[in-house]
């Protein structure tokens, strides 16, 4: 008997090199679970919902840079994957999703679950085709896979439960290739023009993105022949920071008082594989060079003078020998002075006494960064978790950090944890949850007892939707719609069946990660955190805070969360800042 589309769907990922999918059964979805079942090659990761499994699959995809799959069964099913794909496709990771369908035969009827996959998922992949006859797979099939792969992002392949269950035509899979590594760099006269433009420069700063990955070797020799502060945006911090001389920092409103002023006193700013996207944090007269292996990603941003495409290892590779050592470093020790007192101010704020409350999250991510392994895997929720991530966790080139950084979803880190610990069993994984995060998707807390999956869950508690209460503080208005009933959720820990465990002082909290982390299962560990803490953005101009909404610092608090100072008080921000009462928001 010849094999079904579900089969031959099966095995032309398991070809691919495809280990598992992530989704929630359903009948249109029965043929493909069923010839996994008797398959044995593939396994089914399944999650209580499917935005779930699209998270997990990002993840997987982001860290091991291979297409992850995911799947939901027609109408609802699929549609719940929505979310989770915009994030993935946002993030330029390869995913593919298998959107099952309702039977051919009443597709335009109205029929009960009918909803048009191809129409609802334009917007968050790169290709979205049904497949309503044999005769289509595996190519169809390929084609989706071929474009994950090739525009990092998300495919979409739209399988009728009825179609699945038919013979296949083709014997097997078409494709056979590795997948392929092209070098893309600028032209010789390019790479020419892009050395002069440096030479002639006095005062470059990097700010490097997530493209650096891979040429942390080239961006340090780059920067050193420069004299340059290296700038990063948040998607490049896990490939920057590390073994980095020249490191000051991130940019941005989440970021350091150093990153922002790097950027802002360079004559010339070079934009190495990022798309960080706050416009009123580029400097305006600074002259601007952007490298991105994305033609259409340059200039978007900020003006730019030169423009270039290319890999960042292997344009820098091409440029070094092309760079004259520079001899003055005062723009490098300058900034590089100012990062050391930004970082420890940023330390400072990380304290805790034993005993006393209220715990400043702060100190929860230091913990958390002293006690997690050294090649753990963070996630970390939309929301505070977010910037204690940034500031607070040390990267090292074996740790990685994933978060919803550029579609800026709630709720991904435990679902990214997911991913991250499926994929790589055998390290540690931490969700940096906040409790409205959590809560959001808390069903998937049940995945990680369903498949023992050893991640820990750090909650920061604040029972409040803290950074919208900040974005509310900060615009001026009063604090509404934000409070959380929260749950105990070490108890609802346990009862799920995982360790759950509570931190109330900030003595506790150290013993409560070692336990968790040394447990050999799941593990949730509530930690009490101050409701009002506020960060201290790097610089806020008039100008600025009109191109940004997130923060116009009316009120600000004095970063340990008990003081509120009126931005009025433009003193103590020049004292912080130590910039001119015409630079600050009044
Ligand atoms: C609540 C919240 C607050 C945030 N606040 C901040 C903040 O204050 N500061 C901050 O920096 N971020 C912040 N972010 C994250 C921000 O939204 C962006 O996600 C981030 O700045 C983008 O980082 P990136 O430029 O490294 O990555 P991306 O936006 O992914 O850009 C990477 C670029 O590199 C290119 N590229 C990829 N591979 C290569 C290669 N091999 N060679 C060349 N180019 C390549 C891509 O085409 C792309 O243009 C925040 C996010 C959230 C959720
Ligand atoms: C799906 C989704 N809904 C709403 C928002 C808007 N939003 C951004 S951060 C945030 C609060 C997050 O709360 P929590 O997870 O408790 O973290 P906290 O900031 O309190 O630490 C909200 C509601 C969003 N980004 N995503």
């Amino acid at each position: 008997m010849s094999k079904n589309l579900a089969e031959l769907l099966v095995e032309t990922l398991v070809h691919a090199g495809v280990q598992r999918i992530y989704g929630v059964a359903g009948d249109s979805l029965n043929g493909i679970t069923d010839a996994i079942r008797r398959g044995g090659l593939l396994s089914w990761v399944h999650v209580r919902h499917e935005e779930g499994a699209a998270f997990a699959a990002g993840a997987e995809a982001h860290l091991t840079g291979k297409l992850a799959v995911c799947a939901g069964s027609c109408g609802p099913g699929n549609t719940h994957l929505i979310n989770g794909l915009y994030d993935a496709n946002r993030s330029r990771v390869p995913v593919l999703a298998i959107a099952a369908q309702i039977p051919s035969a009443e597709v335009g009827s109205g029929y009960f679950q009918e909803t048009h996959p191809e129409i609802t998922f334009r917007e968050c992949s790169h290709y979205a085709e049904l497949i309503s006859h044999p005769e289509q797979m595996p190519r169809v099939l390929e084609i989706a896979m071929q474009t994950a792969i090739s525009r990092r992002g998300v495919a979409v392949v739209i399988l009728p439960g009825d179609v699945a269950l038919r013979s296949a035509v083709a014997e097997g899979p078409r494709l056979s290739f590795p997948e392929p590594s092209p070098i893309v760099r600028p032209s010789d006269a390019e790479v020419e023009k892009l050395a002069d433009l440096l030479n002639e420069s006095s005062r470059v700063t990097i700010l490097g993105g997530a493209g650096c990955a891979g040429a942390h070797e080239e961006l340090i020799q780059a920067a050193g022949k420069l004299k340059s502060p290296i700038v990063h945006a948040l998607r490049g911090k896990e490939f920057i920071e590390y073994d980095n001389p020249f490191d000051v920092g991130m940019t941005g409103l989440l970021g350091f008082a150093s990153g922002y002023h790097a950027m802002m006193e360079a004559d010339t700013l070079l934009m190495l594989g990022t798309d960080f996207p706050y416009r009123p944090f580029y400097p305006e007269k600074t002259k601007t060079i952007q490298i991105d292996i994305r033609g259409e990603q340059i200039g978007r941003r900020s003006r730019v003078d030169l423009g270039l495409v290319g890999d960042i290892k292997t344009t820098l590779a091409a440029l070094i020998p092309k760079l004259k050592e520079r001899i003055d470093d005062h723009h490098l020790r300058k900034c590089l002075r100012h990062y050391k007192e930004t970082r420890k101010t940023l330390d400072d704020l990380a304290g805790g006494e034993p005993g006393s409350k209220p715990i400043h999250p702060q100190f929860l991510a230091k913990m958390l960064d002293q006690a997690a392994s050294d090649d753990a895997i963070f996630t970390c929720d939309v929301g505070t978790p977010t910037l204690w991530a940034a500031r607070y966790l040390t990267m090292n080139g074996k740790r990685r950090l994933l978060g919803s950084f550029n579609h800026g979803s709630m709720a991904n880190a435990l679902p990214q944890a997911i991913g991250a610990q499926t994929a790589f069993p055998n390290r540690q994984v931490i969700s940096m949850s906040g409790d409205g995060g959590l809560a959001m998707l808390l069903g998937e807390m049940l995945t990680l007892r369903q498949h023992q999956l050893p991640v820990k869950i750090v909650v920061f508690r604040n029972d409040a939707l803290a950074f919208v209460e900040l974005e509310m503080k900060s615009a001026g208005i009063l604090e509404f719609a934000t409070d959380l009933v929260n749950p105990d959720f070490s108890k609802m820990a346990e009862a799920a069946g995982l360790l759950g465990l509570r931190a109330e002082t900030p003595d506790q909290i150290r013993p409560a990660l070692e336990q968790s982390l040394k447990h050999d299962g799941p593990a949730l560990v509530e930690v009490f955190v101050n409701r009002q803490e506020l960060s201290i953005p790097p610089s806020i101009t008039l100008e600025q805070a009109r191109g940004f909404s997130l923060y116009v610092l009316r009120a600000v608090l004095n970063g340990r969360g008990d003081t509120l100072l009126d931005l009025a008080n433009t003193r103590t921000l020049r004292e912080v800042f130590n910039v001119g009462k015409s630079e600050i928001l009044g």
